[in-house]
């Protein structure tokens, strides 16, 4: 299954026999201090640096997450959107759980992008994918509902299944439709990771979809982070995640890798040419 996403001026193919591509998590500003700081203050500078230095370093796609505490989405997250269109051609993955506010992000986009995201649950389910039917979207489906997040892998499962028959049931395609079976970090439940991998085995053979991971959550309180969330990556892109959101800054060495060893780098030409670079 192929999910095509846009900007103006690139086009990005996700799926199971390409390459993993690759969401850049740090414009985000729950997870990034800086940023976060940088906003409040009516800076939109580091936006601009951040969305360079993802893309210099290998991000595909970029999330755009506006957030926080103390700011209106409906105004800051359309500035940002145009903000990081006017730096970089990199599609986008539009991060908020706000339909308003991405409504007003959809407006000023140029291209086909990411809605990230709706939930099982029914209040979103009737706001967002209206939305994503009327802007022609793909949109991350997240496996959990108004129960909460279950922590079985049936409930997941079952979940996706009711977020696809209800994308379906309005004429938003499958190829449109990414899950996160959502990976929580291992630090304060063990079984979190062994869930997720399970989950998304099952969601990949069951309705064939494209699969992303908040692959940074993984490792949340636990030391050397980046070495956790390199070999979580790697067993997730083995059982079929095709488009997780990173710290490309940090990991993308060892996604090339897990591409190589997954058979998508035909002379390991990708993985030479950016060791080369690393030098
Ligand atoms: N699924 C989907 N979308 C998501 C998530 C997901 N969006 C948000 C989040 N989860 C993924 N993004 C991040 C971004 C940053 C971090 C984790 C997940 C993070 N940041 C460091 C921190 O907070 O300690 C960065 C420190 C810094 O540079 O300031 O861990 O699961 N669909």
């Amino acid at each position: 299954m192929q999910t095509t996403i846009s900007s103006g001026l690139n086009k990005v193919i996700i799926g199971d026999e390409q390459p993993v591509v690759l969401i850049g998590e740090r414009i985000n500003p729950t997870g990034n201090k800086k940023l976060a700081a940088a906003l409040l203050s009516d800076d939109m500078n580091i936006v601009t640096q951040e969305a360079v230095s993802q893309v210099k370093n290998g991000a595909d796609i970029l999330d755009v997450n506006a957030g926080m505490a103390d700011v209106d989405e409906i105004i800051l997250l359309p500035r940002m959107v145009k903000e990081i269109m006017k730096s970089v051609n990199a599609p986008l993955c539009i991060d908020s759980n706000n339909p308003e506010a991405l409504r007003a992000a959809l407006k000023v986009y140029k291209g086909k992008p990411i809605i990230n995201s709706v939930t099982g649950e029914e209040r979103s389910l009737q706001t967002v994918l209206p939305l994503v039917k009327e802007y022609q979207t793909a949109i991350i489906g997240l496996t959990l509902d108004d129960d909460g997040i279950p922590m079985d892998s049936e409930r997941r499962i079952a979940i996706a299944g009711r977020i696809i028959n209800r994308a379906e049931g309005i004429g938003i395609p499958r190829e449109d439709i990414i899950l996160d079976c959502l990976a929580m970090p291992i630090g304060s439940d063990s079984q979190a990771g062994l869930v997720f991998l399970n989950t998304i085995h099952a969601v990949k053979a069951k309705f064939g979809v494209n699969l992303t991971l908040g692959n940074s959550n993984i490792s949340f309180g636990l030391p050397d982070r980046n070495a956790i969330n390199r070999i979580f990556l790697a067993i997730a892109m083995a059982l079929g995640v095709t488009c997780p959101i990173v710290d490309v800054t940090k990991i993308r060495l060892a996604a090339l890798i897990a591409d190589l060893a997954l058979g998508h780098d035909d002379f390991a030409s990708r993985y030479i040419n950016a060791y080369r670079a690393s030098l």
